[in-house]
């Protein structure tokens, strides 16, 4: 028997990853999913071998007989899941987003706080293999003490024909996408205090906004711009990879195209290439993303053998989504948000 036994909630288009991601991890097994849509629960229940097969969530923890709960739904099903989760005593990990407002997810770190259980946001974009080379780089010192950098994201990649809520939602990219890159800039820069937001719908068929720019203040006294949009029609599409430059005392770092990495410091110039790997159930361009699938569920699995939080813990991730929120709220009203006015 696996050392862990978890049960997964929402079988659906992005939860085939974490399914594959459970299937390589030698100590884990996935016992049970769950899905209110009899033909999502039978596509993957048959696909992984998986006997228990539930419609209701609530009748999947009555039944029990696992260790962690994986809640792969859309946001609106969050808070009740992970209260559910607290109400058992089982472990979570949470899809980002994390919640639909600040308010529910400081209730949710509330409620698994007050059942003494580990709960992890899965905010894997910092588990990408080109992300971990850009902060390995920050963290040897080759470029010195970085004092700005950009996080990009920009792309014309139709993400509505397999996530076809996207386009209905009121808040779209900052809520869906510019979310990761956020969290990549608290990443490699630390926690930010204030955030100044533009937004802008181009594409007239969708009801949120498509492009977001954001300028944050980071206590490091790092200044970022952290932009993303999906209206960006380039020669070469680069769905899903995220730029960075970052400017440091004694150098530059570079990640373009192709995950080509640039490191300038006193010493010279060095270029090398920080693609993912390409794991063999994946398939292009999304490898980057399922390799970081793979990567951030190793890393509960370890967290919970060693009863630490995870680094992207829910208590971690209101963090995050307070920049999310912030982005909204600056924005909406033109004005520059103090996040320790959201927190
Ligand atoms: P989806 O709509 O394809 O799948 C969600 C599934 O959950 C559906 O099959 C639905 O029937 C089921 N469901 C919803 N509420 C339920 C409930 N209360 N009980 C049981 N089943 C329920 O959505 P998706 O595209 O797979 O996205 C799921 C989540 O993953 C979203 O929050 C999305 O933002 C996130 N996502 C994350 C990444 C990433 O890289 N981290 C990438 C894509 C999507
Ligand atoms: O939902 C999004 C995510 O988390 O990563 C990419 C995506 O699938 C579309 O923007």
């Amino acid at each position: 028997m696996a050392a862990y036994r978890g049960a997964l909630i929402g079988c659906g288009f992005f939860a085939v990853n974490q399914m594959h991601g459970w299937r390589d991890l030698s100590n884990v097994e996935i016992v049970a999913i769950c899905d209110r849509d009899s033909e999502r629960l039978r596509i993957v229940g048959d696909q992984f071998g998986v006997e228990r097969r539930y419609q209701s969530a609530e009748k999947m923890f009555a039944d029990g007989g696992f260790d962690f709960v994986d809640i792969a739904t859309t946001v609106g099903s969050h808070r009740a899941l992970v209260e559910l989760a607290a109400g058992y005593k089982v472990p979570a990990i949470c899809q980002k987003p994390f919640a639909p407002t600040l308010a529910d997810a400081k209730a949710m770190v509330a409620a698994a706080d007050a059942a003494g259980i580990p709960l992890m946001v899965h905010e894997n974009f910092r588990w990408q293999t080109p992300i971990l080379a850009v902060k390995a780089v920050l963290d040897s010192g080759a470029i010195g003490e970085p004092f700005w950098g950009r996080v990009s994201f920009r792309s014309g990649f139709d993400v509505f024909s397999g996530q076809p809520y996207l386009a209905k939602g009121k808040r779209f990219i900052i809520e869906d996408l510019g979310i990761h890159s956020l969290d990549i800039a608290r990443f490699l820069f630390g926690d930010a205090s204030r955030m100044t937001a533009r937004t802008r719908r181009v594409n007239p068929e969708i009801a949120g906004e498509d492009v977001a720019t954001m300028l944050l203040d980071h206590d490091s006294g790092v200044t970022s711009i952290v932009d993303v949009s999906y209206a960006t029609k380039l020669p070469e599409e680069p769905f899903p990879e995220t730029f960075v430059e970052i400017d440091g005392t004694r150098g530059t770092l570079r990640l373009g195209k192709d995950y080509k990495l640039t490191v300038h410091g006193p010493d010279g110039t060095l270029q090398s290439v920080v693609a993912p790997n390409l794991l063999p159930w994946a398939s292009r361009p999304w490898h980057n993303i399922q390799e970081s699938v793979a990567l951030i569920q190793k890393h509960w699995a370890e967290r919970l053998a060693e009863g630490r939080e995870p680094d992207t813990s829910g208590r971690d991730n209101l963090k995050t989504f307070a920049l999310v929120e912030a982005a909204y709220l600056s924005a909406e009203r033109g004005e520059t948000i103090v996040i320790a006015d959201l927190l």
